[in-house]
């Protein structure tokens, strides 16, 4: 017959207890952490690395003019900059049979509503920056633009169709498709249809200025493509003024022109804080004077049990 000891029974609950309370707490530690894991941080920046090889040049799969590599964003009280990293200029891929004689970026889209791009843009909850000067914007002019509509100017720049055709074409060629933070084929996107990537202002109404930044400048800034094997021939970078946005979570994307490539990234501006001056502890800190207060505990329900005994 197995009989229970008491003071034995006592020290293995204290243990389960010191021990389920370290787990409980360091768990509690990995979910606060959980938002910063799951965005891709590195020196103050946001990144969403995309694929490498779904970017359509003609006949041609992977690593040509219209390959993204990646985007990131960073942020501070009252700016927020903007960084892509990408084989296609800020003057399009010259092509006469292409509006406006070029195949360019269409313009970065930011939604912050929570739905899907299609129902915000019907919302005009849309927001959009138009950074590509000759591209086929339906606004005037480059900047930030609220309570956009969106356009698609695939059909005018010897494009996709639609998503769904852009991906079947990159797997056709051996390439990856992917949209960044976002699966190629995430119902975010409408992914059928005729004429149904809506890569281009049509409307909007201005907010805002962008200033350019050097790629020197960007390196300063502590913008490091490389660290993700991104390399890209080109670094565009802009900053414009947050006023002219929302705080909060947001998708943000852009398409070529064409939709030969795209790219989407998850993100959150936080109004009037400056995430560089106010850094959040070290995990590294918790878990040490979690692992400091296990032993310490253990050591002295080891010391209890023993005067028992
Ligand atoms: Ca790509
Ligand atoms: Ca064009
Ligand atoms: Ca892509």
């Amino acid at each position: 017959m197995h009989t229970k000891n008491p003071i034995n029974s006592t020290f293995s609950t204290k243990i389960h207890w010191l021990f389920s309370t370290a787990v409980l707490l360091i768990t509690s530690a990995g979910l606060q952490q959980e938002p910063a894991a799951a965005a891709t941080l590195n020196g103050g920046w946001n990144y969403a690395i995309d694929s490498f090889n779904d970017g359509v040049t003609g006949i041609n799969v992977g690593g040509g003019e219209f390959e993204f590599y990646g985007i990131a964003i960073k942020e501070t009280s009252d700016k927020a900059y903007v960084a892509i990293n990408s084989n296609l200029s800020l003057a399009g891929y010259a092509d006469p049979w292409a509006d406006r004689g070029n195949v360019n970026y269409g313009d970065l889209f930011f939604n912050f509503s929570g739905q899907n791009f299609n129902t915000a843009n019907t919302n005009r909850s849309l927001f959009a920056i138009r950074f590509a000067a000759g591209n086929d914007s339906g606004v005037a002019t480059t900047g930030v633009y609220s309570n956009v509509a969106a356009k698609s100017v695939t059909s005018t720049n010897l494009g996709f169709r639609n998503l769904n055709l852009y991906n079947t074409r990159v797997v056709a060629g051996g390439g990856t498709p992917s949209m960044g933070d976002l699966a190629a084929d995430d119902p975010y996107f409408q992914q059928t249809g005729d004429w149904t990537v809506l890569n281009s202002i049509a409307v909007g109404t201005k907010v805002g200025e962008i200033d350019f930044l050097t790629p020197e400048t960007l390196k300063v800034m502590g913008l490091d493509f490389a660290h993700f094997n991104a390399t890209g021939s080109q670094t565009i970078g802009f900053s414009f003024d947050k006023s002219g946005m929302p705080s909060g979570s947001y998708i943000a994307n852009f398409f070529a022109e064409c939709a030969n490539d795209g790219i989407a990234i998850k993100g959150s501006f936080q109004p009037g804080v400056d995430p560089n001056v106010e850094p959040v502890p070290e995990p590294s800190t918790v878990l040490g004077t979690l692992v400091g207060f296990g032993v310490a505990g253990l050591a002295r329900a080891k010391r209890k049990n023993q005067r028992q005994n």
